[in-house]
């Protein structure tokens, strides 16, 4: 079994980041582990406050640790971490790597065309490094558009403006890009997967807007079954259908996050299908 290092925030409650990748990349069959980067109260989108611990100091005493041990990981998977931890995640990155371990990098820092509450108009430069190493590179058009530089375009965008995207970020040094949010048509959303060659599209209907977590479930998903021998485009296409079954299984006024235990199984079936063909 290959074993995964997540990095990202334990929020108590909210159904995002360590909570959720826990349970999806062992769903996908992978060993996850996790380094906290923060834990939190809950996550910042829409509860009215939260307690912030910022747990970079540990960072540092954790890998000396691991090093100690000879602990070493498949993969690494990346999303919301502090502006200070860049530089010894991509220590850890190194020092407790197997050979040819993979980096997801999930630069969760923004949304609807806003970085989230508690992240400086600077951040996106940081995440840029983290991203510029990444060997798959999870953004939305938000997040996207900042590690760019850019103003985020969240609508009437077409073909040659994602392609735009997707170059830039593969020439900031992500070899393969997964741009998600992508919407040509109001019925349909979904993502853009570009390996330095070719842009594989992938659209589902549009289900109802339900955002706060669904990034979340798409990377721990994509993560888990590239590992388990998956294609980028259709790591991207099982994670996409993995969000729409957790956005139908959840309840109207669940707001914090998505039911994406209810779509536990249809992980756990779809890598087993594939390991069958
Ligand atoms: O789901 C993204 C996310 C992760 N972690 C924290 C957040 C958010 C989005 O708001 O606040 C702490």
């Amino acid at each position: 079994m290959k074993r995964l290092l997540t990095i990202q925030d334990v929020s108590c409650v909210g159904q995002c980041s360590a909570t959720v990748a826990l349970p999806v990349v062992s769903a996908c069959g992978v060993e996850c582990a996790v380094l906290p980067s923060a834990v939190l109260s809950n996550h910042t989108g829409g509860f009215k406050s939260w307690t912030f611990c910022d747990l970079t100091p540990e960072m540092p005493k954790i890998e000396a640790e691991w090093k100690k041990n000879g602990v070493a990981f498949d993969a690494f998977y990346t999303g919301y971490v502090c502006a200070n931890q860049i530089d010894p995640i991509l220590s850890i990155m190194s020092s407790a790597a197997k050979p040819g371990a993979l980096k997801f990098v999930d630069p969760a820092m923004a949304d609807n065309g806003k970085l989230y509450a508690g992240f400086g108009e600077d951040f996106p430069k940081d995440m840029a490094r983290l991203v510029g190493v990444a060997d798959y590179a999870l953004p939305n058009l938000t997040e996207a558009a900042l590690l760019l530089g850019e103003k985020p375009v969240l609508t009437g965008y077409d073909e040659a403006h994602v392609e735009h995207v997707v170059k830039g970020l593969h020439a900031l040094g992500a070899k393969n890009v997964v741009l998600t949010g992508v919407s040509f048509d109001s019925g349909e959303l979904g993502s853009a997967t570009y390996d330095g060659r070719d842009i594989v599209y992938d659209f589902n209907p549009l289900l109802r807007c339900q955002s706060h977590g669904t990034g979340d479930v798409f990377a721990a998903t994509f993560a888990g079954a590239v590992m388990r021998g998956l294609s980028a485009a259709e790591a991207a296409a099982l994670a996409a259908d993995v969000v729409c079954a957790a956005i139908e299984a959840t309840a109207e006024d669940h707001w914090y996050g998505v039911s994406f235990e209810s779509a536990l199984p249809l992980i756990v079936r779809r890598l087993s299908q594939t390991e069958e063909a």
